[in-house]
């Protein structure tokens, strides 16, 4: 397994859209044991492959205390919502940053497995937090552009510090 590279926003690449994942086989699972390893190695609870520069549907998260209950979504799509929520949110490509978002409270969402197969899931709670903010990094959004203009360009300017004194 390898530790991948995290990007950090406002790295561009960050912006691509990700395509669906067609070939199911060894290589697609070695790339996410990889992903799992990166995530649990920066204490986060999610991934998606947006954040490690591959642009393919695929987003790894684990919720558990124990960090030993992976899951893995491919080509995922909310297909109900409901409900709002608001919580505080943090982001591996945006580090040392905090700040509210307003999302959905409850989605179904459908995937697949690394095996190809079909699933859908209910979830709310912090899941349903997590799904979409990661959905939004397959899609090229990172969750400071739900922030104002001013907050954004704050965060852009920190952090182009700190990559600086790096
Ligand atoms: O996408 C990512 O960068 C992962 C991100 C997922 C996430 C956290 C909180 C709300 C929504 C999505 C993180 O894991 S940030 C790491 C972190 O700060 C955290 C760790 C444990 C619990 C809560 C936050
Ligand atoms: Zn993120």
């Amino acid at each position: 397994m390898a530790l991948l590279n995290i990007l950090h926003y406002p790295d561009k690449r960050l912006h691509t859209i990700a395509q669906p994942v067609t070939h199911f086989d060894s290589n697609l699972q070695h790339f996410i044991d990889d992903m799992a390893e990166t995530m649990y190695a920066s204490r986060g609870i999610g991934l998606a492959a947006t954040q490690v520069d591959v642009h393919q549907q695929v987003i790894v998260i684990d919720l558990s205390e124990e960090k030993n209950q992976l899951q893995v979504f491919i080509n995922p799509k909310i297909t109900q919502s409901s409900g709002e929520v608001e919580y505080e949110e943090g982001c591996l490509s945006v580090p040392g940053i905090f700040d509210k978002v307003t999302r959905a409270e409850m989605v179904t969402v459908e995937a697949q497995n690394p095996q190809g197969e079909s699933f859908t899931i209910q979830a709310d709670g912090l899941l349903a937090i997590c799904i979409q903010h990661e959905i939004d990094h397959l899609r090229g959004k990172v969750f400071v552009e739900y922030l104002s203009r001013l907050k954004q360009n704050r965060i852009k300017s920190k952090l182009k510090k700190q990559e600086k004194n790096s």
